[in-house]
C-alpha cells in the first residue's frame, strides 16, 4: 500500500459521536480485534473495558471518558472513548485538542443528525481530522446513499463513502472497499473474508468508486484530468489522496460496520494506520516547538484508592517517573509513576515519549485541560478549553452535618475532573448550589459523592433570589428601646423617614440630626440596626430599593449605648415597613436559546408558557438551520427550563442566561411564595 504519507509511532484517537451510537462497543471491538483483551464484552451485560465505573454501568451509558491503549501492527494507539450524551459533552471537548484524529461513531437515525452536527462542528473548529464510522448497519433499512444524504447536512465537508454494503435478502452481509476494489463478506468476531467482486456488486462498486474519486479530484487537478480522460488512476495515488485530504480535513471518509460483531473494525484500524496523522502534525497544530517535555491533560481522575491520576498525551520530549511538570502559571508537581491504561487496568511502565498517551500518578495540581511542561519556562496552554455554561442547578447538603468538610473537598475534586460542574456557595441562603449540564449530569455527581467519597447528600431545589421593596413612603416612625428597671439600663430612641427608591438603587441611609438629638457616635449603630431589619422584611425577604433617614431621636446620658441604638433602629424599621405597602420582587433574566429551526415554534411556546416575554428570534449566525430566540424570563421559570428545551430539540437545544432586572410580583403567585417562605421559617 501507499508509502510516503505513512506515519509510524503512537497515535491518540478520540471515539466520539451522538448518544448511544456504539462508541464504547466499538472500543471493545477494537480491543478484541487487536487482542488487547481476550473476550469482547458488551455494554448490556456490563462487561466492557469502557464504562467501568459504577455510575456508567448502572445507567448503561458513558458518563466520563474511558481510555485504552492497544497495539496494532507494531504501533500503539490510545483510544479515548467519549460520552455521547449532551450532558457530558465537556468530557469530549477537553480531550479533542490533543488527538490526531476522531472516529465519529454514528447510526443512520434522523433524530441524531443535529447531535452529529454539534460534534462535527467541534471537530471542524478545532481542525481535528475525522472519520465517520457508520455503525449498526445490521439494522439498516435504507440504501447507503440515502443514509449519507441524511447525514451530510451535519458536516461542512463531504462525507466520502469508502465502502458500500453488499446486501443479501435485505440484510447487509459484507462490503465492497472502494479504494481496494475488493469485496469482503463479514464474519462474526473474525476478520472479513475476501470474496470475488462480481455481478451487481461490481457495477455498484464501480459507480460508487467513481463518485469517491470525483470528490477526491475536487482537490487534485491531476486526478481530475485522469477521470476526464478515463485513465484509471494508480491505486497508490488514490490512497495518497485519501490520506492527504483526510488529514487536511477536506473530507470525512465514511466506513461502515457492526461493532458488537467486530465487523468493519479491521478496515477502520487500517484506515487509521495509513491515513491518520501522527504526533508531528498534532504538535504543529498546537504550536509546539522544540523538544522540551510538554504534555496535555485530557482528563484527571481522583480514584477511590490509587489517589489522583492524570491521563495525558506527551506532545513533545519525554516524561518519566520523577519529572517535575509545571502548569502555565508555574505551579508544579512531580510525576510519581507512569501508567499504561486499558480501562481500569493499569500497568506501570517506563518514561513516555512524544505521541504516547499515559496516566501520570499523583500530580496533585493537574486539572482536566491543563498543559504541563518541564522546560526552563512553563509552556503556554496549548488549548483553551471553554466550559459549557451550566443550565441546571440543585442545592445539596450533607445528610450528616459532620460531613460538611468532606463534602467541600469532594466537590473540589469533582470540579477538577469536570470543569462543567460548578459549585457555588450562596452566602445569603447558605446553600451549596451545584450547577451542571442536566439532570443526569447532576445525578451522577451526587452518586459519585456517595460512592466514591462516602458523603450522602440531600438535594433540593435551589432558592430563587426573591427580594421585596416598598411602594409607599412613611415619615416619622419611632423606634424606641428602653429597659430601665434596676441596674444598668438600656435606652435608644430614633425617628425614621422611609421612602421607596427607583428599581435597582439598593439601599441608602441618611441622617438629618440637628442639635445632637442622637449623639454622632451612635448614628452608625442606628444604621446597623436598620440593615439588620432589612434582611427580613414583612414578606420574609431582603428589602431593597429604599432610603432610610434618621431625622430625630433622644438619648440617655447613662443608659444609651451602641447596642441600644442598634435595637432601636431595628424596631423602627420593623414598625415602618408593614405600613409602606410592601411588594415582592422577582429576578428576571435575559435568556438566549439556540435550537434547530424546526424546533423554534415549540421553543416559543415553551417560553410563553413560562411567563417569558419574547424579545426576538433570528437565524443563528454561522449556523445554517439554527435559530436563536431571546426572551426575558423569571428566574423561577428557568430552573428546569433545560428539560423542556432538550425534549423539544432532540437534545441539542441549549441556553444561556444573564440577570436583567427585578420586577414586582403580585397576586396569587406572590402570596404562595410568601406563604412558603413563612412555612420554611417556622420549621
Ligand atoms: N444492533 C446494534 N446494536 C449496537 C451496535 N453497536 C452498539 N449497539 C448497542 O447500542 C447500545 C449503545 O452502545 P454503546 O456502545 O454503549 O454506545 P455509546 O455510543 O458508547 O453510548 P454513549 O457513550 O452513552 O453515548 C448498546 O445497547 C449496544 O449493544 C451495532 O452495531 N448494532
Ligand atoms: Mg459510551
Amino acid at each position: 500500500m501507499a508509502g510516503n504519507g505513512n506515519v509510524r509511532g503512537p497515535r491518540c484517537i478520540a471515539l466520539v459521536g451522538p448518544f448511544q451510537g456504539g462508541k464504547t462497543t466499538l472500543l471493545e471491538a477494537i480491543l478484541a480485534r487487536t487482542s488487547t483483551i481476550q473476550r469482547q464484552g458488551t455494554v448490556d451485560a456490563g462487561t466492557t473495558v469502557g464504562d467501568a465505573s459504577k455510575e456508567a454501568r448502572h445507567h448503561k451509558m458513558s458518563v466520563e471518558v474511558s481510555v485504552a491503549t492497544a497495539n496494532f501492527m507494531g504501533d500503539d494507539y490510545t483510544f479515548i472513548d467519549c460520552p455521547g450524551s449532551v450532558e457530558f459533552v465537556q468530557e469530549m471537548r477537553a480531550v479533542l485538542p490533543a488527538v490526531d484524529a476522531a472516529v465519529v461513531v454514528c447510526e443512520a437515525d434522523e433524530r441524531k443528525v443535529s447531535q452529529l452536527q454539534l460534534i462535527m462542528r467541534e471537530l471542524e473548529d478545532l481542525k481535528i481530522p475525522r472519520f465517520l464510522f457508520l455503525n449498526k448497519i445490521d439494522k439498516a433499512d435504507q440504501r447507503i446513499r440515502e443514509t449519507l444524504k441524511l447525514l451530510q447536512p451535519a458536516s461542512r465537508v463531504p462525507l466520502l463513502l469508502r465502502q458500500i454494503p453488499i446486501w443479501k435478502n435485505d440484510i447487509i452481509t459484507g462490503f465492497v472497499d472502494l479504494a481496494l476494489e475488493r469485496a469482503f463478506v463479514y464474519k462474526e468476531h473474525v476478520p472479513s473474508e475476501v470474496i470475488p467482486l462480481e455481478g451487481e456488486d461490481l457495477t455498484r462498486g464501480k459507480d460508487a468508486r467513481f463518485s469517491m474519486l470525483e470528490t477526491l479530484a475536487d482537490h487534485d487537478d491531476e486526478l481530475m484530468e485522469q477521470l476526464l480522460e478515463d485513465i484509471p488512476p494508480p491505486r497508490d495515488k488514490v490512497f495518497d489522496d485519501l490520506a492527504k485530504e483526510q488529514r487536511d480535513g477536506l473530507i470525512c471518509p465514511v466506513l461502515i460496520g457492526v461493532a458488537p460483531r467486530t465487523n468493519g473494525v479491521l478496515r477502520l484500524l487500517k484506515a487509521l494506520r495509513h491515513e491518520s496523522q501522527g504526533i508531528a502534525a498534532t504538535a504543529k497544530r498546537l504550536g509546539i516547538k522544540g523538544n522540551d517535555p510538554v504534555a496535555y491533560v485530557l482528563k484527571t481522575f481522583h480514584t477511590a484508592h490509587g489517589g489522583k491520576m492524570s491521563v495525558a498525551r506527551v506532545l513533545s520530549g519525554q516524561v518519566g517517573d520523577g519529572t517535575t511538570l509545571n502548569s502555565p502559571d508555574g505551579e508544579g508537581g512531580r510525576v510519581s509513576g507512569v501508567l499504561k491504561l486499558v480501562g481500569q487496568v493499569t500497568e506501570k511502565r517506563g518514561p513516555a515519549v512524544a505521541g504516547e498517551t499515559v496516566a501520570f500518578a499523583k500530580l496533585e495540581h493537574a486539572k482536566t485541560g491543563d498543559t504541563l511542561s518541564a522546560g526552563k519556562q512553563p509552556h503556554k496552554a496549548v488549548a483553551e478549553v471553554a466550559t459549557f455554561p451550566p443550565v441546571l442547578a440543585i442545592a445539596v447538603s450533607a445528610k450528616d452535618r459532620k460531613d460538611d468538610v468532606k463534602l467541600g473537598v469532594a466537590f473540589n475534586k469533582l470540579h477538577d475532573e469536570d470543569p462543567s460542574l460548578v459549585i457555588h456557595h450562596n452566602a445569603e441562603t447558605h446553600e451549596v448550589v451545584v450547577w451542571g449540564q442536566g439532570e443526569m449530569h447532576l445525578r451522577v455527581a451526587t452518586e459519585r459523592l456517595a460512592d466514591r467519597y462516602g458523603v450522602a447528600v440531600e438535594r433540593r431545589q435551589p432558592s430563587v433570589g426573591y427580594r421585596e421593596t416598598i411602594r409607599r413612603p412613611i415619615a416619622a416612625v419611632r423606634g424606641r428601646h428602653k429597659k430601665q428597671s434596676g441596674g444598668h439600663g438600656q435606652f435608644g430612641d430614633v425617628v425614621l423617614d422611609v421612602k421607596p427608591l427607583p428599581r435597582g438603587s439598593g439601599f441608602s441611609f441618611d441622617e438629618k440630626i440637628v442639635g445632637g438629638a442622637v449623639p454622632r457616635n451612635y448614628i452608625p449603630s442606628v444604621e446597623e440596626g436598620v440593615i439588620d431589619a432589612l434582611k427580613h422584611g414583612p414578606l420574609g425577604f431582603q428589602v431593597v430599593d429604599l432610603a432610610v433617614a434618621l431625622v430625630d431621636g433622644s438619648y440617655h446620658a447613662v443608659d444609651s449605648s451602641d447596642m441600644a441604638f442598634r435595637i432601636a433602629g431595628r424596631i423602627g424599621i420593623n414598625d415602618a415597613l408593614p405600613q409602606c405597602n410592601p411588594v415582592l420582587l422577582e429576578p428576571i433574566h435575559t435568556v438566549e436559546i439556540v435550537c434547530p429551526t424546526e424546533a423554534t415554534a415549540k421553543i416559543n411556546a415553551i417560553l410563553s408558557g413560562r411567563r417569558g416575554q419574547i424579545l426576538s428570534f433570528d437565524t443563528r449566525e454561522g449556523w445554517s438551520g439554527w435559530d436563536v430566540v431571546r426572551a426575558k424570563m423569571p428566574e423561577s421559570e428557568i430552573g428546569d427550563l433545560i428539560i423542556e428545551v432538550r425534549s423539544a430539540t432532540a437534545g441539542v437545544g441549549s441556553f444561556t442566561f444573564k440577570f436583567d432586572h427585578m420586577a414586582e410580583l403580585t397576586g396569587k403567585p406572590a402570596d404562595q411564595i410568601v406563604a412558603a417562605r413563612r412555612a420554611a421559617a417556622a420549621e
